[in-house]
């Protein structure tokens, strides 16, 4: 094994979920690893986003590592949604369980990774000038890690503070009696919305695209259902590893619109009684079928009427979009906060922001003086994270160029690509990723990337390589999936549209990741199909 300091068997990036295990992985094996962390601590995107509120969408009991019997029994959650401090917390106990942080290198960014293939090793460019060396250079960067602020002409002349969610202190925020502005509903905005309306004097939404969203319904764990999911442990995690989304839901069968209008409109009820994602999941066509959709929009938008008073603003809070092809939220007294007489509603499609200026937002209306500005807008997703990187296969080809700045975008699994060797996304763009819970499809990733590598070393072999033609099948077949839905005829992050001047593209795997999974086993087995593998050109030792 190799590691004189500054050459490692492998170097990945990000201390999140995905390269703390990677590392645990690889170590296990006895690859020397090391990871590179811009943070000062694990976490990732749970060490990032630490704004009012922000809480994960999946229950607690499985959004967890499942790889460790005993890491799964030990560790027990409070709540069926988890906050974002109890995530972070968590993610330091594994670090800890596992003696983990000697093999991190925090507060460093890696700027550059270029293949050499003379050498077939990966040169790592760091921030603090050093250059380190791998033969597999393997990126945890996470899927929403690259934060999107709109370039918004003034916000420099701001007198007030500023935040973007995705970045938020780690010191408390005290909003007290001021007069913040949020702009952006997704996810983070609805979920910081209320908490932010709690504290402050006056909290003025700035709203571009109205949200479906359902509560969330969080509360404490009884102790009886923790002690009968470590009882079930087994169970639990094969079921997660075969559904669809990553969690032992049963798939609908049902179309919505093979049931009568009295029994789905009991089947949303329920599910927006019993809170959480229930109403995207009851029947199979939502994301499917235009009309099948309009019966979840039509109840989430019945809903929004009766909870908000005032008329005008409900009627701003209707979205129209495809339900569930923007990113369906969970909240905790979202629309309720829009009867608060502290919270107004601006909306910033028919009167866009035109500046920020010294003293608030700007808008072709009017403007919004302002003590503070949160931007709740949003990331780069899927390849902004790793564009952010210089990295670079055979013949000095960046990944950028490869994949023609976004238009082309093409990935073999979501975890290789043709033209880098030794190079392995965790997560990676048209892998299951977003679209399913997130530490099953990582650790699936790490799980097939360890064994890649064993292989590799078990055989002699030196390098292995995504072929042209299937990244161009697996690509084309990820778009096929996408385009017999919905979710490609909506403006969303999904589709980068988010992101000004982004080529629009569908980069997640829609087959589910049991199913894809069973792909990624299959090619392994048959001695990794559509990859080329070289072997060394020195002896084995
Ligand atoms: P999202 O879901 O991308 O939401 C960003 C929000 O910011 C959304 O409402 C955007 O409106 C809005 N936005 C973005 N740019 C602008 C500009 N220039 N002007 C006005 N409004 C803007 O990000 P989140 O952080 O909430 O959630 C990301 C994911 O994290 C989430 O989906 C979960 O998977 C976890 P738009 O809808 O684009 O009109």
């Amino acid at each position: 094994m190799t590691n004189k300091l500054n050459n490692f068997d492998a170097v990945v990036v990000g201390a999140g979920f995905s390269g703390l295990y990677m590392l645990y992985r690889l170590r296990e094996a006895g690859f020397s690893t090391r990871v590179f962390e811009a943070g000062e601590g694990v976490g990732g995107t749970w060490y990032w986003n630490r704004y009012p509120g922000a809480r994960c969408d999946s229950e607690s009991i499985y959004y967890n590592y499942t790889f460790s019997e005993e890491l799964y029994k030990e560790w027990t959650w409070s709540s069926r949604y988890p906050e974002q401090p109890e995530i972070l917390k968590y993610l330091n106990f594994v670090a800890d369980k596992f003696k983990l942080r000697p093999d991190i290198q925090f507060k460093t960014r890696i700027t550059e990774a270029h293949y050499d293939e003379d050498q077939n090793n990966w040169r790592i460019q760091l921030d603090d000038r050093a250059t380190v060396t791998a033969k597999y250079f393997i990126t945890g960067v996470g899927c929403l890690s690259a934060a999107n602020l709109p370039n918004f002409k003034g916000l420099e002349n701001f007198k007030g503070k500023w935040y973007h969610t995705g970045h938020w202190p780690h010191e408390k925020v005290d909003f007290t009696g001021k007069r913040v502005g949020i702009i952006g509903t997704g996810s983070s905005g609805v979920q910081a919305i209320p908490v932010i309306a709690d504290e402050a004097g006056e909290l003025t939404v700035f709203q571009r695209t109205p949200q479906y969203s359902a509560p969330a319904r969080n509360h404490p764990y009884d102790p009886e259902y923790i002690r009968q999911s470590k009882e079930n442990f087994k169970e639990i995690k094969k079921q997660m590893r075969e559904s669809q989304g990553g969690q032992p839901v049963p798939t609908p069968t049902k179309s919505a619109l093979e049931v009568s209008k009295e029994e789905r409109e009991q089947v949303y009820n329920d599910a927006w009684e019993n809170g959480g994602l229930g109403i995207f999941s009851s029947y199979y066509d939502i994301t499917i079928d235009e009309a099948a959709n309009e019966t979840a929009a039509e109840f989430i938008r019945s809903k929004i009427c009766e909870i908000v008073k005032n008329p005008e603003m409900a009627q701003k809070l209707l979205p129209s979009y495809y339900y569930g092809t923007k990113r369906p939220i969970i909240d905790t007294n979202y629309y309720e906060t829009f009867n608060r007489d502290n919270v107004s509603l601006v909306d910033v499609k028919s009167s866009p922001i035109v500046e920020i200026t010294q003293k608030g937002i700007k808008t072709t209306e009017a403007e919004y003086e302002l003590d503070a500005i949160v931007f709740a807008t949003g990331f780069d997703g899927m390849t902004g994270p790793l564009l952010k990187m210089d990295i670079r296969g055979k013949d000095g080809v960046s990944l950028k160029e490869k994949w023609m700045g976004g238009s082309q975008t093409r990935t073999y699994l979501g975890v290789a690509n043709s033209g880098f060797p030794n190079f392995f996304m965790i997560t990676g763009p048209e892998s299951p990723s977003v679209l399913s819970n997130m530490p099953v499809s990582i650790e699936q990733h790490v799980e097939w990337i360890g064994d890649c590598i064993e292989y590799l070393r078990e055989n002699g072999m030196e390098t292995i390589e995504a072929n042209v033609d299937a990244e161009e099948a697996w690509s084309q077949h990820c778009r096929e999936v996408a385009e017999a839905t919905l979710f490609t005829k909506t403006d969303s992050w999904y589709m980068g549209a988010n992101i000004p001047g982004k080529p629009r593209r569908f980069l997640i795997y829609l087959g589910g990741v049991g199913a894809y999974r069973q792909k990624c086993d299959e090619i392994a087995a048959n001695g990794y199909e559509g990859f080329t593998l070289k072997f060394s050109k020195k002896p084995v030792s």
